[in-house]
């Protein structure tokens, strides 16, 4: 069938931390390439994005530091957004699922599934907690793992051994919010009877598709062949949407039934933005003649082939996905990444690292993508690919042509004289680029694509050095002319082949060559400069990293690699010499609320506390400004002070007493928070 337009997701990363090279390798960087090629063919796209606010680890990120979850998407929502447009992810729109539209949105398709009877209701036995009244989910749970005796396993994992678990395999489980032992308590959930759909499934994926790539295929094959089980669409939980119904106070839909109604939630909010420029959104998401695709990472198959396609098909208006190109994992320096310990090199780091290098990044992440298998990024292979690819081969060539161009010919096109033998090759070569190019980009084959614009740069850059103009200078002016001629429509060529890929210095590119219009028809033609076209002074396209700076990465890598690591086995200080219970009670331990917390000017370390202490408020100094960057985010916090300490001036300012921190084994501070709200002034005993 021909399609007319394509809709473009990329999965929406969690806003509870920030992106990293993983991300980027397997999802955004693929769905940036091509959806730059589609709009560079002059076809309708539309590129959709945005973050998922919702779910379990949220809300227990929230609760570490206390704050609440609308602070911790807000601040992640923020920073990604940032980091993805710096970096040049161009897309349509980036929006998230704590937007009202999509609260009307996934709620809508609940209740209209709900109506339809697409749902089945069954009630089971869940672990809750009595004190905090609650809940618990699995997250929350934790106990002895049954199969290594660790007794820190989560209810739905053990990290020590990695086995996965149900909460009612732990041994001993309690609750982590209150620490008390969870009793077992009757709830009633709705399901998505995904048995049912298996039967249209399988025909759908396993005879329609047979075009996906190999690892999504199997991996859902592997599914159907299981057989498909009824999975719950609403949780217990207070982060989320609410589930839509009577009765269902205290329920939210789970974070997978809602996160991919996000695509279509923020296309709607878009549409009905700027209506003039991407028309109704419903053309994006029901027109048969639309395709969609979802670039998304190997760990969010099944829900993009099995469950979101199941909620759609249930719906009944919708399209469905016509392929789902997922990537495998990307590894770091030959370690699984990880968030928690740290492992990772993260967007807005690199960023701010390498100010001005994103198609550096780009390419080396490409070149790596973990298409196929999983694959690995060190930062050895980063320096050697900019060195010895970028700035040897493409930019190399690049800036031979324009110089030379500068030089002999005052900065314009000369004019192209008879060919010879060599010359007609090199035109043959290039000549067909814009198929082989093409037959990749359309079958997601992005690595290969990216090697096949290189190899032209490899063209032009052998062909220069082989016919060298410079030698030719005093001898034969139109020959010269000939070979930067062509060097330069060749150059003209690599700007267009590689905006997919390296956006930022194909622009750069075409400054230098002044060329203002491009489309990838243009490709493979040799008469996009005309003779005489005046081109703009040259500048050097890539320049070299040196060693010293991927050094320091790797530095930085593995320092705080350490420090995790050390967190996790912590040496503990010896305790001191015991006193007696009046010492002990000499000392006046407090409860306060900060209502304002700023640096202190001049002193890195210094935060000033204002506090409601219940007794009329009090100023604290506390030198732990660098573990808490952002201190206004303290704001509204409980913590604990010591209130007959008696008061000193630091800086000019009077402090009354002391705040209360633990001391991490790295070194770092943090303050220690009450988990429940109490009345300022409590005394500790
Ligand atoms: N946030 C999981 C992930 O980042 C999830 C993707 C949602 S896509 C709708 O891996
Ligand atoms: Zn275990």
């Amino acid at each position: 069938m021909k399609f007319k337009r394509t809709t473009v997701t990329s999965a929406l990363p969690y806003a509870n931390g920030p992106v990293h090279i993983g991300h980027l390798a397997g999802v955004y960087v693929p769905a940036d390439i091509y959806v730059r090629y589609l709009r560079l063919k002059g076809e309708e796209v539309l590129f959709v994005g945005g973050s998922d606010e919702h779910g379990v680890p949220i809300t227990i990120k929230a609760r570490n530091e206390g704050v609440s979850p609308q602070d911790i998407v807000d601040k992640f929502h923020k920073l990604i957004k940032n980091a993805f447009e710096d970096f040049g992810i161009k897309f349509d729109v980036y929006s998230r699922t704590t937007s009202k539209t999509h609260y009307e949105v996934a709620s809508d398709i609940f209740k209209k599934l709900y109506d339809n009877g697409k749902f089945i209701e069954q009630t089971s036995e869940q672990y809750y907690d009595t004190g905090a009244k609650q809940f618990l989910a699995d997250r929350y749970i934790s106990g002895k793992c049954p199969h290594c005796d660790n007794e820190n396993a989560y209810g739905d994992q053990c990290e020590k051994c990695g086995t996965s678990l149900n909460p009612t395999d732990l041994i001993e489980p309690k609750s982590t919010i209150s620490g008390s032992v969870p009793v077992m308590r009757e709830t009633k959930h709705w399901y998505l009877p995904l048995d049912q759909h298996e039967a249209w499934l399988r025909e759908w994926i396993l005879k329609d598709h047979k075009e996906w790539k190999s690892n999504v295929y199997g991996q859902c094959k592997s599914w159907l062949d299981m057989g498909l089980q009824p999975r719950a669409v609403s949780r217990d939980l207070d982060w989320g949407i609410p589930v839509p119904v009577e009765g269902a106070e205290g329920k939210v839909l789970y974070v997978w039934f809602d996160a991919p109604i996000g695509y279509i939630s923020n296309t709607k909010e878009l549409c009905e933005a700027e209506p003039e420029k991407y028309g109704n959104w419903e053309t994006w998401w029901k027109d048969p003649e639309t395709r969609l695709i979802h670039f998304i990472g190997k760990d969010n198959i099944v829900f993009h082939c099995i469950v979101f396609p199941s909620v759609l098909k249930a719906e009944g208006s919708y399209i469905l996905p016509d392929n789902v190109p997922a990537n495998e994992f990307l590894n770091l320096e030959g370690d699984k990444i990880s968030t928690s310990r740290n492992w990772a090199v993260w967007l807005h780091e690199y960023l701010g690292d390498f100010p001005g290098k994103q198609d550096v990044l780009r390419y080396v992440l490409t070149a790596n993508a973990p298409e196929t298998k999983d694959n690995d990024f060190t930062w050895k292979d980063f320096q050697a690919r900019n060195n010895n690819e970028l700035v040897a081969v493409y930019g190399n060539f690049i800036n031979r042509a324009l110089v030379l161009t500068q030089k002999y010919f005052g900065g314009k096109v000369p004019a192209l004289g008879e060919l010879n033998d060599y010359d007609k090759q090199t035109l043959a070569d290039f000549a067909d680029v814009k198929t082989q190019v093409e037959a990749l980009l359309d079958t997601f084959h992005f690595r290969d694509a990216q090697k096949e614009a290189m190899n032209l740069a490899r063209i032009g850059n052998k062909y220069l050095a082989e016919t060298e103009p410079w030698k030719l200078a005093k001898t034969d002016m139109t020959r010269v002319a000939t070979i930067l001629n062509i060097s330069l429509q060749l150059a003209a060529n690599l700007s267009i082949a590689f905006e997919p890929f390296l956006p930022f210095s194909s622009d750069k590119l075409r400054k230098m060559l002044n060329l203002n219009s491009f489309e990838w028809a243009q490709l493979g033609r040799m008469d996009l400069l005309a003779e005489g076209h005046q081109l703009n002074t040259p500048e050097l396209l890539f320049e070299k990293i040196e060693d010293e700076q991927v050094e320091a990465q790797i530095q930085k890598l593995h320092s705080t690699k350490t420090a995790n690591e050390s967190a996790a086995t912590p040496k503990v200080p010896e305790v001191k010499e015991n006193i007696a219970f009046e010492e002990f009670g000499k000392l006046d331990i407090r409860v306060a609320t900060v209502i304002e917390c700023t640096k202190v000017p001049k002193a890195d370390k210094l935060l000033n506390f204002r506090l409601d202490d219940g007794m009329g408020g009090r100023t604290i100094l506390s030198g732990i400004a660098q573990f808490y960057p952002n201190p206004e985010e303290l704001v509204g916090s409980q913590v604990l002070f010591i209130a007959n300490f008696a008061p000193r001036k630091l800086c000019g300012i009077d402090s009354e007493g002391m705040i209360l921190s633990a001391e991490n084994p790295d070194g770092t501070l943090t303050l220690i928070r009450p988990t429940e709200k109490l009345a300022n002034g409590s005394i500790v005993v």
